[in-house]
């Protein structure tokens, strides 16, 4: 694999976990909130984040790359309220994207086919994360102050399952 693509694959892997780490921030806000279905969306979020990088991982060892281990900065969490938090999630994954988008171009600047292959599916991935909060934030919106439509979404968001992903 070409060096600059195992770094830039490398830097990817370092967001994953990062993503992981704030997002685990974010599920502690909630169980301290005893909002245990927001908790619960993040928990999908944190599992999701994490196969995200270990795709990552998996694929860079599977050319013939190094994984170079860098430290993962303290999750930073502006937010204290519900709504402000969603939209740092949206904000977040926006910024995951254009990494993402970064990563790609990378691979087309060395015309590596496979690897412009394999990052297909965390294109498409980002446009759903992306859609997924967009909409909770939609509904956050609409829910305002109302307590009680609060505690019908967090017993609607306690549903979310994870499903590992097959990425690639
Ligand atoms: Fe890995 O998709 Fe969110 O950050």
């Amino acid at each position: 694999m070409d060096k600059r693509l195992e770094k830039a694959f490398n830097d990817q892997i370092n967001a994953e976990l990062y993503s992981e780490y704030l997002y685990l921030a974010m599920k502690t806000y909630f169980k301290k909130a005893n909002l245990l279905g927001f908790a619960n969306w993040f928990d999908v979020q944190v599992q999701e984040e994490h196969a995200h990088g270990m795709g990552m991982y998996e694929y860079v060892l599977e050319r013939g790359g190094d994984i170079e281990f860098k430290a993962i900065e303290k999750p930073e969490m502006k937010a204290n309220d519900i709504l402000g938090i969603m939209e740092e999630v949206l904000n977040h994954e926006k910024w995951v994207t254009s990494n993402i988008n970064a990563l790609t171009d990378v691979a087309e600047e060395v015309k590596d086919r496979a690897a412009i292959s394999f990052l297909d599916w965390y294109i498409k991935e980002q446009v759903e994360e992306e859609a997924n909060v967009s909409k909770l934030i939609t509904t956050l919106k609409l829910i305002g102050d109302d307590k009680h439509a609060l505690l019908m979404l967090d017993k609607e968001l306690a549903t979310r399952v994870f499903n590992p992903p097959v990425i690639g």
